[in-house]
């Protein structure tokens, strides 16, 4: 059963999750808990109570509800790691309008489809990152409100969406609170709707696993608008806790390890490049970063040898977190022994997470066999957004997501990451659907076919790299060029491939498919 575009969970299920106490009637807009004199946002020199906070959020939704913003109703939001995201974050979900995660990196090609796709009412985005202009890319915009924080030119500024505080009708928490991207496997990106009360279940219980509170610093380093960092506990689960949060535009030492050392920030978390960027860097740097006590990893594989030094290195206790903007989340224990932390990538958040690791007929694998996660749970989706054919692939009758991903379970219940079954790139975490970038490459003129495979690298884990048969008579595009043609396509740079290399023929599976699996060989 969808409700325009949504798969909600099944009434027992649902009877289950309120009946153990993980979904309540609390709303993402009401995830403020901090005294309202403590400090709950610092962003350069800005420095934000929890009562600053709080007013400009009511502030900011009375003036998006003055323009005509609604429950019920979408918005993309495309802003780097600033206030703005963070002030407009909390109006629309306490406007019940529901945000539309952008990543900053996101060009025209993906903007326009996730306008287009939720039906988006405004799209709100910062002036520039760059050389790039977003105002440009709004003008190409199917959405009747373009709001802009920074530099407006002929659109509303973020500055002027302000207005005394009005009662407006509450969400529901069973309403879609937020929408996230997938890093997803097909030609388009697929959104999922996470629902208040799921979401706020996702980011509450792991504030406790990671024991936060009032002490906790917390600073951001890897886009506020993922998963990870806005709810992993990330930014939720500290406002939900009373500690304070500290953006960084990024995690390159220069910026983050001052800002550790200025804010005596406690945790932290990160993708793998990142943490080997910082084991690099502690060697050299003279920042104090004696107050970081957890530095949480995760996005993509972190090697055991690697984990192994973080705690003696960073001078801090290490989390590995293997999870998905899909739902479940797989954490290592602050009191797990250090093998575990090291070896594995977690295990499951809640005691409701149900999950299976199957062979490929769908048969249970035996213990500690490798075969596919599947997985169901109080904050796990049962649906993408309208998006049906592709649903009827991606979850089992019985609403188990299929994640794609290969693991071995450990008798702790502990996962190890094995591999991936999903037509997808992770390099260094950011995500990369092999069928959306060749679907691109199949564009250009000169490229009769094209057949995208991830190539082991010692930092990101993987690089891109596009196989390329051309067309007869037509000369192969240099790396440059093509990067060239995907730009002015309007994508996303970290999907641009890293290497390319022509062929005249794939190699295929029996049944006739390209194998991925012959063709990265040939690499080696
Ligand atoms: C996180 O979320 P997404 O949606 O960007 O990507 C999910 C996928 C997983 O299905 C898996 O393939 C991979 O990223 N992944 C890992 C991993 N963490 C994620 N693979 C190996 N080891 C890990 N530790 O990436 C995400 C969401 C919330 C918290 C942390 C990461």
């Amino acid at each position: 059963m969808t409700v325009d575009g949504f798969t909600p969970w099944p009434a027992d299920l649902e009877a289950r999750y309120k009946a153990e106490g993980h979904w309540t009637d609390r709303l993402l807009g009401d995830v403020l808990h901090g005294d309202p004199d403590a400090l709950a946002l610092v962003v350069g020199d800005d420095r934000l109570t929890y009562a600053d906070l709080d007013s400009r959020a009511a502030r900011t939704a009375a003036g998006l509800l003055a323009l005509g913003l609604r429950r019920g109703d979408r918005a993309v939001v495309q802003l780097p790691n600033t206030a703005g995201f963070v002030v407009v974050f909390l109006a629309l979900v306490r406007l019940g309008a529901a945000p539309v995660l952008a990543l900053p990196a996101h060009r025209e090609s993906e903007i326009r489809y996730l306008c287009e796709l939720s039906e988006a009412r405004a799209y709100i985005c910062a002036d520039r990152d760059g050389d790039f202009d977003y105002r440009a890319l709004a003008r190409t915009l199917p959405v009747e409100h373009v709001i802009v924080e920074g530099e407006a030119e002929e659109f509303t500024p973020l500055a002027s969406v302000d207005a005394d505080p009005v009662a407006a009708p509450a969400p529901d928490p069973s309403d879609v609170g937020v929408f996230l991207l997938s890093g997803g496997t097909t030609g388009l990106p697929k959104l999922i709707p996470r629902t208040h009360r799921d979401y706020v279940y996702n980011l509450a219980a792991s504030a406790e696993l990671c024991g936060l509170g009032r002490d906790t610093v917390y600073l951001v380093v890897l886009p506020a608008a993922h998963n990870f960092a806005l709810a992993c506990p990330g930014i939720l689960g500290v406002f939900a806790t009373g500690g304070t949060v500290v953006l960084s535009p990024s995690g390159a030492p220069d910026e983050a390890f001052p800002l550790i050392e200025r804010e005596r920030a406690t945790v932290c978390a990160v993708v793998p490049p990142i943490a080997l960027l910082w084991l690099d860097a502690v060697t050299w740097s003279d920042e104090d970063l004696s107050s970081l006590e957890l530095l949480q990893v995760g996005g993509a594989k972190l090697a055991a040898e690697r984990a192994a030094e973080i705690p003696a290195a960073l001078g801090c206790r290490l989390q590995q977190v293997f999870g998905m903007a899909e739902g479940l989340l797989n954490y290592t224990r602050l009191d797990d022994p250090q093998d575990l932390v090291e070896r594995t990538q977690g295990r499951p958040l809640s005691p409701s997470d149900e999950v299976r690791v199957v062979d490929e007929d769908g048969e249970q694998v035996a213990p500690g066999e490798v075969g596919e996660l599947l997985t169901r749970g109080p904050y796990t989706l049962r649906g993408y957004y309208r998006a049906p054919e592709h649903n009827a692939r991606s979850f089992t009758p019985d609403g188990f997501y299929r994640t794609g991903d290969l693991v071995r379970e450990l008798p702790s219940g502990h996962l190890i990451v094995e591999g991936r079954e999903k037509d997808q790139i992770n390099r260094g975490g950011d995500k990369i659907s092999a069928e959306e970038l060749e679907n691109h490459l199949l564009a250009h003129p000169a490229i009769h076919d094209a057949a995208v495979v991830g190539v082991p690298d010692p930092v990101m884990g993987e690089r891109t790299c596009a196989f390329l048969i051309i067309r007869e008579g037509e000369k192969a595009p240099g790396l440059r060029e093509t990067k060239d043609f995907l730009r002015t396509r309007g994508l996303a740079a970290y999907k641009f491939p890293d290497r390319l290399e022509t062929t005249t023929e794939f190699p295929r599976t029996p049944v006739g498919k390209i194998s991925k699996k012959l063709l990265t060989a040939r690499l080696r």
